[in-house]
């Protein structure tokens, strides 16, 4: 996957970009992050990307220059480029659906603003795609992209060492991921739930679901809505209502 960033801050990057799984997967080349400070393709000796809105009011807005010549330039390379993606937070929210969908993407274009608007026609003429990471407002998208380049690097085969790992995680089956202990088995006055201490697989898969629905329910209820529940689950969480709240 290749991924070019266009930002104005490409040094914050770094070290987030160098660290565990993004790091390992550039290192086996799945993934190929390359950042962009797309001042240097404005159109003036002072480097200009920002300027007044029209029709007055506060804030800068982004002009289109520097950042449809900045993308001209990256077409230059072969590999088509597939998304152009504006982080916003006007943008359609960002969830493991997403990420699963980006994770197929062969080459995608990642575009942060900093403190300002952008001009309405790179929205229509140059992105594909507006992606938000949650309803409260950031002061750049720097961070956002890299909440999506992580989220999505993490899916490509191959990345995560055990390929089980991303399948358990919380939203990948659109659960809540169940509780997990190791050792010591009494830490205190606390005791490991003693199934997990069993060695029967079966029974442990099966409490694990059912702490998976029950965690969904009382954390995420929302999360049940999208998804068909079995009569049996049904059934066991009907059965939970009815006890002493655990939690
Ligand atoms: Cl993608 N950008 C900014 N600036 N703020 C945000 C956001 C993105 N997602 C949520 N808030």
């Amino acid at each position: 996957m290749n991924i070019d960033v266009l930002t104005l801050f490409p040094e914050v990057f770094d070290t987030y970009l160098q660290t565990s799984v993004i790091k390992r997967a550039q290192d086996s080349d799945a993934a190929r992050v390359r950042l962009v400070n797309f001042r240097d393709y404005s159109m003036d000796r002072h480097h200009t990307v920002d300027d007044y809105p029209f029709g007055g009011g506060a804030g800068m807005v982004l002009k289109p220059e520097p950042l449809f010549r900045a993308v001209e330039a990256l077409n230059e390379d072969e590999i088509p480029i597939e998304r152009i993606i504006l982080l916003s937070p006007q943008g359609r929210p960002f969830t493991q659906n997403v990420a699963k969908e980006l994770s197929s993407v062969k080459r995608m274009v990642l575009i942060c603003g900093h403190y300002e608007g952008f001009d309405e026609r790179i929205r229509e003429h140059l992105v594909t795609d507006e992606v938000s990471i949650g309803d409260y407002v950031l002061t750049g998208g720097e961070l956002a992209a890299l909440v999506v380049m992580d989220a999505v690097i993490r899916l490509i085969p191959g990345v995560l060492g055990n390929p089980d790992s991303a399948g358990s995680d919380s939203f990948s089956n659109g659960l809540l991921e169940h509780p997990q202990y190791t050792r010591p088995r009494k830490y205190l006055d606390w005791v490991v739930p003693e199934v997990l201490l069993s060695g029967n697989h079966q029974e442990i898969a099966k409490w694990r679901h059912e702490q998976s629905l029950l965690r969904t329910l009382q954390r995420r209820p929302e999360l049940l809505n999208d998804r068909q529940l079995s009569d049996s689950d049904l059934e066991w969480l009907k059965h939970q209502a009815n006890k002493e709240p655990t939690v």
